[in-house]
């Protein structure tokens, strides 16, 4: 691909959707964070799953722990995974390890935040800030642009596409 071609690509990309495309990543300490997104949630639903990925850029593991937000009671971080053939999800009670120079990547299916008993379910446009907690490198607050319901499911690459995931 030529080098026009890609960068008209890139600007429509950004001009399609300017809160993910410019969504803040961030450094803290020696840790990366890149993408937050969550979910928009349809009315009704009371939770959301938040996405992000983090890279270590110590010589330290680390670990997170939890989150919270102004928008959610709790913030848990859980995992989402087969179990005999069905698709279970578990709160991941002892935190999800950040291994040293390693990239974990909380996505649809996989590990994710999960917003609960959120009373004003996230729309599209909006921003819900998150503060992530880790063991050594502390707390530190992440603001997820809230990506479209239709967006999300493609970026779920498939069935996960009901608001309790
Ligand atoms: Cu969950």
């Amino acid at each position: 691909m030529n080098r026009f071609i890609r960068s008209f690509l890139t600007a429509s990309l950004c001009l399609a959707a300017p809160s993910l495309a410019f969504a803040a990543d961030l450094t803290f300490g020696n840790l990366k964070i890149a993408a937050p997104y969550v979910r928009a949630m349809v009315p009704g639903a009371e939770v959301g799953g938040g996405y992000l990925t983090i890279t270590n850029t110590g010589q330290a593991d680390d670990r997170l722990m939890a989150g919270s937000s102004p928008r959610a009671v709790k913030v848990e971080v859980h995992e989402m995974k087969m179990d005999n053939d069905i698709m279970v999800m578990r709160k991941l009670e002892s935190g999800l390890a950040i291994p040293a120079g390693q990239t974990v990547q909380l996505k649809p299916g996989s590990y994710h935040l999960m917003f609960m008993d959120v009373v004003q379910p996230f729309k599209e446009g909006e921003t819900i800030r998150a503060k992530l907690t880790f063991e050594k490198a502390g707390s530190v607050d992440v603001d997820f642009p809230v990506g479209s319901a239709v967006a999300s499911k493609a970026m779920s690459g498939g069935d996960h596409a009901n608001a309790a995931e």
